[in-house]
């Protein structure tokens, strides 16, 4: 019998959410119940494209922001042949970010509509999952002060958060808000209950394309 399909599960949400602690949570915790599973995030800043992004976030670099919204699309699609592989390899893929940040962050700069900035990612294996991790910006501040990074201050992060809203309104997509609030032990159970029963429910279905 074939094996069946890992399925793809997207954490998203705003800086400090907790979606790299999480990430990590839930790939131990499926690992240890026995269920192949990996973790992922975006960018990717260990290929060519990724290091690019890196410089461009970290501010030693400057580009053009349509340039820069295209290398973050092009540093997910590098890589679908390998999600691809393996997913049919029946490991679950826990992915750090996805093409909702790409076109919230892009989105939130002025002059660039959703529209716009979802189409390079259209076509992208469609995520079975994505939780939103939810937290306001009171909470996101008691986590620690912004880095110095592009795109950490305050007023851009609450454009940001508008641009999530709009997307997430979108029922083509398995949407989940999760309260990131509380604390990481309660955070990552409601994520492991919903993470399962996405498992269990890709492995029957074909993996979709993203806003196809
Ligand atoms: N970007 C883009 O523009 N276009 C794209 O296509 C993509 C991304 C994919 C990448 O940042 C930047 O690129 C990002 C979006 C943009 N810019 N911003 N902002 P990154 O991926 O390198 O870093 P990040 O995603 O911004 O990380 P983060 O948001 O700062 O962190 P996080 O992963 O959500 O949180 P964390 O590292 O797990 O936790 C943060 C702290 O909170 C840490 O001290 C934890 O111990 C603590 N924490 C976590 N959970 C809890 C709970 N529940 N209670 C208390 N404390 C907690």
């Amino acid at each position: 019998m074939a094996c069946k399909r890992g399925a793809l599960i997207v954490l998203e949400g705003v800086d400090k959410a907790g979606k790299t602690t999480q990430c990590k949570r839930l790939v131990d915790a499926l690992l240890a119940g026995g269920r192949p599973a990996e973790i992922m995030r975006f960018p990717d800043r260990t290929t060519t494209i990724g290091k690019m992004i890196s410089a461009y976030l970290e501010r030693k670099s400057d580009l053009e922001d349509h340039a820069v919204h295209l290398l973050f699309s092009a540093n997910r699609w590098e890589l679908v042949p390998l999600m691809k592989e393996k997913l049919e390899q029946g490991i679950t893929l826990v992915v750090d970010r996805y093409a909702f940040s790409g076109v919230a962050f892009t989105s939130a700069k002025p002059g660039f509509c959703l529209d716009w900035c979802m189409k390079p990612d259209v076509g992208l294996p469609k995520p079975d999952l994505v939780m939103f991790l939810q937290l306001s910006p009171a909470d996101a501040a008691l986590r620690g002060q912004f880095g110095d990074e592009r795109y950490e201050t305050k007023v851009f992060q609450k454009a940001v958060q508008q641009k999530f809203e709009h997307l997430m309104m979108d029922r083509s997509v398995n949407w989940q808000v999760i309260d990131a609030s509380q604390n990481i032990e309660d955070v990552h159970n409601n994520i492991t209950t919903h993470s399962l029963n996405a498992i269990n429910v890709a492995q029957n279905r074909p993996l979709g394309e993203l806003w196809k």
